[in-house]
């Protein structure tokens, strides 16, 4: 009998404390590899975990794991995961003792900030520490308490568009709407395939499920895509579209909205006269000439989407890593508004977290260039400029120039655009640290790397991802294993830092600075959040320790004027920035002719992927290769390359050579490289077959091309493809 799922009262009380070495028996885990937060319980037996099945107790993800959280003890047991901090010395990696590691990071950062001032240290923050408690709750605290502008993230090679899209509509960078997928009868998805990522901006464990309930009550799921991705397999309809050309696309589904009086806002969105003036020029027509989606169905799909009983556009990777990401997240938003889905059940609504991370300023409402890149004079968001700079900022002689790195759970030389350039410019850096777990292509460039513990060594509660929930639930999970004793979390090496610094530079600091850092940092992450909990009122960390499985808060629900965070409390829903770029766009829409020959990069991700990492687990790596080419047969043939033939891809940037293979499942002229593989690193035991071999797509991605946000237009890219 379970010791947590059988009848036993106070179970979660029992389930507190980390397994006994020799524990024989069952426990609960989070999941925390991708945005879908499922529920895991682990069979345990001898100190060992021995199976991984999805938590059918767990109220958002009802029992559903997919196979990356079957591995997700993989990570807890590899011999080749970090446990003691090492040092680089020469080619080799030297162990060391905490306070060793940490006094040298914290003198060298020292020394470069006295220096050369507090800008010339940079940070980068990666993928996994938005899915880390302690990240979450310190190391943010820890970044800020650098007070560089050298600040850079997997946010602009991702969602920044959504967020600036957000703050000017919505007033927060976080308050971005999410479909309301149980109730909704017409789903609308561009760029986005949630059956191989299980949603993103839309936090949606059983995705397969819900979408198969979705067309049980009639409803229809509609997708845009340059593939015909594992989602357009299963959607009611879908429709090639030329990569990069979705903002005309969208902005003639407004165009149609408008011109047919098809609208029903709420009474708190002003200027729609201002939105129909600067849409009236992209008609269906001029999209279906650059797009390749006929006119009559953008026609018909803004006439759908007006006409059903609760429809949610949503977009998502393919159209935020876009040349035009924040013009394509304004028009989506623009079609829930006008048809009058937004703040509506079975349209999209603001998920209500019990710790609401928007309205209680935990982050900031955003803003927008307040400051600009040294070198090529590109706008920051929300204090962080785009990671497409990172490389000529680290290269680039002068005042400001960045000459130290702290990099956290990221892989930048495999994740962000010209990734080969960026690696050698690390190289050259006078210091470096990075917090993670693994040697990869960036990490290895570090001059000490601070490991923390990993997933079932630590307590988990999603600050992050309950914020972007179909459904309102909390769930706070107690770590499963003890750490060891010369282990640290990432909290406390954030805490351990951030400490030592503020000693080092003393005085150079505000006093206020140093203070509220030291409150910060030196609650542990469940302290704090018991008390954002007890103040949010929602639900209480008693009550969340008594339910290790989670608590249903129930549906989302409707939640507008009153949570808009506009100075004016109204949505305006034609801001001048937005309005500006749209003659970027006619000027990019009059250039659209193709080259001869040139082909358009896409990207992709798998189910068994996870970014650039989990490709040191067997169980995700075997099988049939998916590192290769993908390429239409009409495009190989036109070329004379047979199927899975080495071929070479040339972009603007660099070359990689890389097997192709053909498939129908890709519009013509367009080609796809997943994302995330290309790994180099000769210390680890990346112990594949023949499963992640492969090339980095980033080394053909572009720095150069950026959307007005300053994310990365990583999709769409111009390349040629030769016989190798
Ligand atoms: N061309 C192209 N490029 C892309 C994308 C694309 O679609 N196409 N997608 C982009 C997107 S959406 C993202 S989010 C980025 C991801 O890019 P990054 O965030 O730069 O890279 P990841 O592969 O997520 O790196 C994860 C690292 O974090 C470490 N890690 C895991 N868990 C923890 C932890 O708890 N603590 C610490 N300290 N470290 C941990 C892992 O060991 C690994 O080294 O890639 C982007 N790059
Ligand atoms: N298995 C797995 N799951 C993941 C991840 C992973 O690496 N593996 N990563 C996680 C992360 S960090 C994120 S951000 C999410 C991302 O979640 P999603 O956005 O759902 O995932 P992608 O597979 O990147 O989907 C992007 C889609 O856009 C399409 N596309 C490319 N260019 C264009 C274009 O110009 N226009 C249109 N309309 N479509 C285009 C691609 O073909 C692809 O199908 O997934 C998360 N979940
Ligand atoms: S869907 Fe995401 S959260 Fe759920 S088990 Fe898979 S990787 Fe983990
Ligand atoms: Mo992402």
């Amino acid at each position: 009998m379970s010791p947590i799922r059988g009848t036993m009262p106070h179970v979660g009380l029992l389930s507190a404390s980390p397994v006994p070495s020799d524990y024989t028996g069952t426990r609960l885990a989070a999941c925390n590899l991708c945005e879908a937060i499922c529920g895991l319980e682990l069979t345990i037996e001898r100190g060992a975990v021995t199976a991984v099945r999805g938590n059918d107790a767990d109220p958002l993800s009802r029992g559903h794991v997919c196979p990356k959280g079957v591995s997700i003890a993989d990570v807890y047991t590899d011999p080749d995961r970090l446990r003691r901090p090492v040092r680089r010395v020469g080619e080799e990696w030297v162990e060391m003792g905490w306070d060793e590691a940490l006094d040298l990071v914290a003198d060298r950062l020292a020394a470069t900030i006295t220096e050369h001032g507090r800008h010339a240290v940079g940070v980068y923050l990666g993928n996994p520490s938005a899915h880390s408690l302690g990240s979450s709750t310190h190391g943010t605290a820890f970044v800020r308490s650098l007070r560089t502008r050298n600040r850079f993230s997997a946010s602009s090679v991702d969602q920044v568009p959504h967020q600036l899209v957000s703050w000017l509509l919505y007033g927060h960078q976080l308050l971005v709407p999410v479909p309301d997928l149980d109730r909704t009868s017409y789903f609308l998805v561009v760029g986005a395939n949630p059956m191989a990522s299980n949603g993103s901006l839309m936090t949606v464990p059983d995705f397969p499920q819900r979408l198969r309930d979705l067309k049980a009550r009639g409803g229809r799921m509609v997708v845009l895509d340059p593939r015909r991705t594992e989602t357009a397999k299963v959607a009611t309809e879908h429709h090639f579209v030329r990569p990069g050309s979705d903002a005309a696309v969208l902005l003639a589904m407004v165009h149609v909205l408008l011109a047919e009086g098809l609208t029903r806002p709420a009474s708190y969105v002003d200027d729609i006269a201002l939105l129909e003036a600067a849409v009236a020029d992209f008609t269906p027509e001029r999209a279906e000439a650059t797009s390749g989606v006929p006119a009559e169905v953008v026609r018909r799909i803004a006439r759908d989407l007006a006409a059903a009983d609760g429809a949610a556009a949503y977009g998502r990777v393919g159209v935020s890593t876009h040349g035009f990401g924040s013009v394509c997240q304004w028009a989506i938003q623009c079609l829930n508004i006008l048809t009058g889905n937004l703040d509506r059940e079975g349209g999209v609504l603001f998920p209500e977290p019990a710790v609401d991370i928007v309205g209680r300023r935990i982050i900031g409402p955003g803003h927008f260039d307040a400051w600009r890149s040294r070198v090529r004079d590109s706008p920051e968001f929300g204090g962080e400029l785009p990671v497409s700079v990172l490389r000529e900022e680290i290269e680039t002689p002068g005042e400001g120039q960045v000459r130290a790195m702290v990099t956290m759970a990221g892989n930048p030389v495999l994740s962000t655009p010209d990734g080969r350039s960026l690696s050698r410019a690390l190289e050259g850096l006078d210091f470096m640290v990075s917090v993670d777990f693994y040697v990869n292509e960036t990490t290895r460039h570090a001059d000490v790397i601070l490991p923390p513990t990993s997933a079932l060594e630590r307590d988990q509660y999603d600050l992050v991802f309950h914020n972007f929930a179909v459904r309102n639930t909390a769930r706070y999970t107690p770590p499963v294993f003890a750490k060891d004793a010369d282990q640290r979390h990432d909290w406390q090496i954030f805490a351990g830092l951030a400490t030592r610094l503020g000693h080092r530079l003393g005085a150079r600091l505000p006093l206020r600075a140093r203070l509220t850092a030291r409150a910060r940092l030196a609650a542990s992450p469940a302290t704090v959040l018991t008390g954002l909990l007890a103040t949010g009122r929602r639900v209480s960390m008693r009550r969340l320790r008594a339910h290790p499985e989670g608590v249903d808060l129930g549906p989302l629900r409707p939640t507008l004027p009153g949570r808009l965070q506009t100075a004016d409390h109204r949505l305006h829903l034609a801001p001048a920035l937005l309005v500006g770029d749209l003659d970027r766009l006619r000027a990019a829409l009059a250039a659209t002719a193709v080259p001869d020959g040139e082909l358009l990069l896409i990207g992709r991700r798998h189910q068994r992927d996870n970014n650039s990492w989990m490709h040191n687990t067997p169980r995700l790596t075997r099988g049939r290769p998916r590192h290769h080419l993908l390429m239409h047969p009409d495009d190989l043939a036109e070329r004379g390359i047979a199927d899975g033939a080495r071929v070479t891809v040339t972009s603007r940037v660099g070359a990689v050579e890389v097997e192709a293979s053909a498939s129908e499942d890709l519009m013509p002229g367009v080609v796809s490289l997943p994302h995330g593989y290309g790994h180099q690193v000769a210390g680890t035991r990346l112990r594949h077959a023949s499963g992640v071999a492969g090339v980095s797509i980033n080394d053909l991605t572009d720095p150069a091309l950026l959307d007005l946000s300053g994310n990365a237009a990583l999709t769409g890219v111009p390349v040629s493809v030769a016989p190798a």
